[in-house]
């Protein structure tokens, strides 16, 4: 064999500066995949990201210690740190792969068909992905990545030989001026394929944000239709505002600022033409309907305060909303529940599932499929087209987002999401209360220090709320505006602050006449509980 016509194969001479430049032909060339996959998922909403998707794999298979870890490291950031890993780690391998393909293609053939193979599963396990596409999306995003990589190392194939061959024949090659060709050979397909990589990367997530949500959202006006059965209590006197009490929580949470809790690793984007809310299980007389539908019954407006159960005694996962929508009871009349049926399961479009007992619904509670927040349609991340919220019930077991299903069935027979791991079957919302203000660690001045919070029992009342300085007795707040009984009240205790440290705690009493419970407990399995209590300073002067 000749020089001219050297195996692809050949033994690099300069195996360092090589060997820098396959892993660096591997990682764009993963890069390149990737980011073909990030370009085909952002055309549909049925292609799925091969990043999200395989990240949702590891979310799913991963033991509860390490997903709990993760947060506790990363907080609620804790998402975007799984994707960059995901990319960091296929570059890393890919760069490996690039290495040793080197001198055997087939192992870079093989190592990038397996994590094509790997996409393509995580894929079709992604519930908001058709199968077909999933697959498709893996071969040309892996086809791209294995084009790239034969390219730049064919580029390095050359370089060697003109080395191998500039040391054999010193007097005749030219190796510095072939060095320099054939370098910028290896440099040109890098910048291209890195361009590349980048540009399609970049132009398929823009692609995916340009949702059909919310053009949809944006077309919608929404307005109450029906008077609501619940009766929505006493107009109590307002006696002051949170804009009088700088820190204290609004009445009603803006939707932009309404805690979010989310599986999914990336937010559904449902289309409302296309779907379809189905009522299934143990019903007469099974049915679905189609948005327009759901829109066309009578809406009613709830004001109802939403908590998640992993809401720490003074944290603020928890929000109070006016909820548009149609009582689920009418719908399941509708449909006919059966006799034996002792559980309602909510699923939702990414395989997300709530259940609670059908006798919650038996009182006059409120429980909607909502389809408006605080005068808006539901915003994407709070389960646009339409949710689930019942009064009383930690979100876990009763709010599903995007919801797409309500299942009738029994207690036994099904257990949600959330059950399996760990958290409890049935959880209704402890009384809490929480103090908002004074919130700082600066000293405060002495004399008059408003303290303000909030307080929750939904489904409850709220009926008293105290405020406790040191070991003083109890003294009674002032009550905000009273908007039902399922929503959160504000309160207020003015008082006459001293200088020195101080110890403030709060507890609420509910509508049944219960104070909450000074026992500590941390939220697992089914909700905190405890007094909010923090220290204050008060200065001299
Ligand atoms: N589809 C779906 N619905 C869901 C969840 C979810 O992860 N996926 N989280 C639940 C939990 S744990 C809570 S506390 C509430 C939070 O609703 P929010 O994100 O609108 O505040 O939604 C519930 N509904
Ligand atoms: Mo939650």
């Amino acid at each position: 064999m000749t020089g001219s016509e050297a195996p692809r194969d050949a033994t690099p001479v300069r195996p360092g500066l090589n060997t820098g430049r396959a892993a660096l032909a591997g990682m764009l060339a993963g890069a390149l995949a990737l980011g073909v996959g990030e370009l085909l998922a952002g055309i549909s909403s049925s292609t799925p990201s091969l990043v999200v998707s395989v990240g949702e794999l590891l979310v799913d298979v991963a033991p509860i210690k390490a997903v709990r870890a993760s947060i506790a490291i990363f907080g609620t950031n804790d998402k975007p740190a799984l994707l960059i890993g995901i990319v960091v780690a296929t570059l890393v391998i890919t760069g490996l792969l690039g290495v040793l393909a080197t001198s055997r293609r087939w192992i870079g053939v093989a190592g990038f068909a397996l994590f094509g193979a790997l996409g393509a599963w995580a894929g079709t396990r992604n519930p908001m992905a058709s199968d077909i596409a999933a697959v498709l999306v893996a071969v040309v995003a892996i086809g791209a990545g294995l084009g790239a990589l034969f390219w730049l190392l064919g580029t390095l194939g050359t370089a060697e030989t003109a080395e191998a061959v500039s040391a054999r024949e010193p007097e005749t090659a030219a190796p510095g001026t072939e060095h320099l060709v054939d370098r910028r050979g290896f440099v040109t397909a890098a910048v291209v394929v890195g361009v590349g990589a980048a540009a399609s990367a970049y132009v398929g997530r823009l692609l995916g944000s340009r949702s059909v949500v919310e053009a949809a959202r944006s077309n919608l006006s929404l307005v109450a239709t029906a008077e609501t059965t619940v009766p929505t209590s006493v107009p109590a006197p307002v006696t002051f505002t949170a804009a009088d009490y700088p820190g204290l929580s609004s009445l009603f949470t803006p939707n932009e600022t309404f805690y979010r809790i989310d599986t999914a690793l990336e937010v559904p984007q449902v289309d409302p033409a296309k779907w379809r809310l189905r009522f299934t299980g143990m019903v007469d007389n099974p049915y679905e309907l189609t948005f327009d539908e759901l829109l066309a019954m009578p809406l009613v407006e709830q004001t109802i305060t939403l908590s998640c159960v992993s809401n720490k005694v003074g944290g603020s996962l928890v929000g109070n909303a006016a909820w548009l929508g149609v009582p689920l009871t009418e719908l399941l009349d509708e449909a006919g529940v059966q006799p034996g049926a002792t559980q309602v399961v909510g699923r939702s479009v990414d395989d997300f599932t709530v259940g609670f007992p059908t006798a919650v619904l038996e009182g006059d509670r409120p429980a909607l499929v909502a389809v408006g927040m605080n005068g808006e349609p539901l915003p994407a991340p709070h389960g646009f087209p339409a949710r689930l919220v019942v009064s009383g019930l930690y979100g876990y077991v009763s709010a599903t987002k995007w919801l797409t299903e309500v299942e009738l069935t029994t207690l036994d027979a099904f257990d949600a999401y959330w059950i399996p791991r760990g958290w409890a079957k049935e959880a209704p919302i402890k009384t809490q209360s929480r103090i908002d203000v004074p919130r700082t660690s600066r000293p405060l001045s002495p004399g008059t220090v408003p303290i303000a919070g909030i307080a929750w029992a939904p489904s409850r009342d709220i009926v008293r709320v105290e405020v406790q300085v040191d070991d003083r007795p109890w003294a009674e707040a002032s009550l905000g505006e009273r908007v039902s009984e399922h929503a959160w009240r504000q309160w207020v205790y003015l008082w006459d602050a001293e200088p020195g440290e101080h110890q403030l705690r709060v507890r609420a009493t509910d509508g049944t006449g219960e104070t909450q419970t000074e026992v500590v407990h941390a939220a697992p399995p089914d909700g905190a509980t405890g007094w909010h209590t923090i220290e204050v300073n008060v200065s001299a002067s």
